[in-house]
């Protein structure tokens, strides 16, 4: 899951290596030579430094006295061979990141995150966090500088992420219910089958639900939800093909309230965003139902056009949520980052198969793993 944007981050990462390497070699240069190539002039054995050591060899120089040394400044009896030294110095050197230092990789990083299908304003300000994470952040060269780069996007991205959060079980604990939940977006995203996830979701958690309906518009729609409430053992409320969706979902509320139903889910026909007459018509649903949560469905595998959707959507009604689905289906990721930040409102659950199960409830940490490789799907 989200290879592609593993793979894209890894020239952000190679750029704040060279960057860091370069400027410790610029720093240190006299010092951070591989130690194996170096062969001890006599005088460094003997332990007397010469004039043009480095700061950091000076910094070894001057540090304490290994236990041991004798008060005549000879020799250590535990003194670091010619080697070891070198090597220790190299390790030990460190570099602060400048603001000119991150040009390159963070340039390198807003084209892995915009060729990952982040949206453009939502790249920006992770380069934002970034930046600020790594300005003046002291480096050790010798030690993994991919770390660096990859605490830093880390972090970025769980900011990002867990600005809009809103925790779905406890919405529903707490919400009056029956709790009024209705699912849209354009055609073919996987609403239906959504609907059919978070029943089941519900369910396993102990909720009675009722399904609605709302797709009176495309030919076996009805259909098709009725085979899931009948796989799920739930009621469907319906009416005939080309009736008013208003309506169904209204029966399907007033059915829940009188047999003391915990949650309604409601299906709606796909709509494009472009078109006015099925826009107004979603909006005559809410005014009519007046839904708790509207759920905005679109895929993950859209990228930029499930943002720019999300946007649209919200703009005519205004979402409390979105569900991602077909995440398995090679997303690069970018959506799932962008879509909450655009539409201010949280990502809930994505969809990772098409199976009842394949739902999983969104956490940041739990994308922002997948997304930086440390737990596999
Ligand atoms: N791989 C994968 N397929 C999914 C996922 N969610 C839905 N699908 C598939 O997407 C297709 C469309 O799903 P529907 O639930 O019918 O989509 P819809 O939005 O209700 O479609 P319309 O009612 O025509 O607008 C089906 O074949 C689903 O099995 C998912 O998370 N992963
Ligand atoms: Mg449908």
């Amino acid at each position: 899951m989200f290879n592609r944007f593993k793979e894209k981050l890894s020239g952000f990462k190679e750029a704040l290596s060279c960057k860091i390497q370069e400027k410790a070699g610029a720093k240190g240069n006299q010092v951070a030579q591989p130690a194996t190539a170096v062969e001890p002039p006599a005088a460094e054995v003997q332990g007397t430094p010469q004039q043009g050591t480095t700061a950091a060899a000076r910094d070894i120089s001057e540090a304490p006295k290994a236990q041991g040394a004798d008060k005549n400044n000879s020799r250590p009896k535990n003194r670091l061979s010619f080697l070891e030294k070198a090597k220790t110095l190299v390790f030990e050197q460190e570099v602060v990141l400048e603001e000119k230092d991150l040009d390159e990789p963070l340039w390198a990083l807003e084209m892995a995150l915009l060729e990952s299908d982040v949206a453009l304003p939502v790249a920006e300000e992770i380069v934002k966090e970034v930046k600020s994470g790594l300005l003046g952040a002291r480096k050790k060269i010798g030690a993994d500088t991919g770390e660096l780069a990859e605490g830093a996007l880390k972090d970025a991205l769980l900011n990002i992420l867990s600005r809009n959060h809103l925790d779905f079980d406890e919405y529903v604990r707490e919400k009056e219910k029956p709790v009024k939940i209705l699912f849209v977006g354009v055609n073919g995203t996987g609403k239906t089958t959504s609907i059919a996830k978070v029943a089941k979701y519900l369910m396993d958690r102990g909720y009675s639900v009722v399904l609605a309906a709302g797709d009176t518009f495309r030919a076996g729609a009805i259909e098709q939800l009725e085979v899931h409430g009948s796989r799920l053992g739930l009621k469907v409320v319906k009416h005939k093909t080309g009736g008013d969706p208003a309506a169904v979902i209204f029966d399907a509320i007033e059915y829940a309230k009188a047999h003391n139903k915990d949650v309604v889910l409601a299906d709606t026909a796909g709509r494009l965003h472009t078109n006015i007459n099925l826009m107004d018509q979603m909006k005559k649903i809410v005014r009519v139902t007046k839904p708790d949560l509207l759920i905005f469905v679109d895929e993950a595998i859209a990228g930029n056009d499930a943002v720019e959707r999300a946007r649209l959507f919200n703009e005519s009604v205004p979402i409390g949520g979105s569900i991602l689905t077909k995440t398995d289906a090679d997303a690069k990721g970018g959506s799932a980052i962008s879509v909450a930040y655009i539409t201010g409102k949280p990502v809930l659950f994505l969809g990772i198969g098409q199976t009842y199960p394949d739902l999983v409830k969104f956490e940041p940490q739990w994308l922002v793993d997948r997304l930086m490789g440390e737990a596999e799907a």
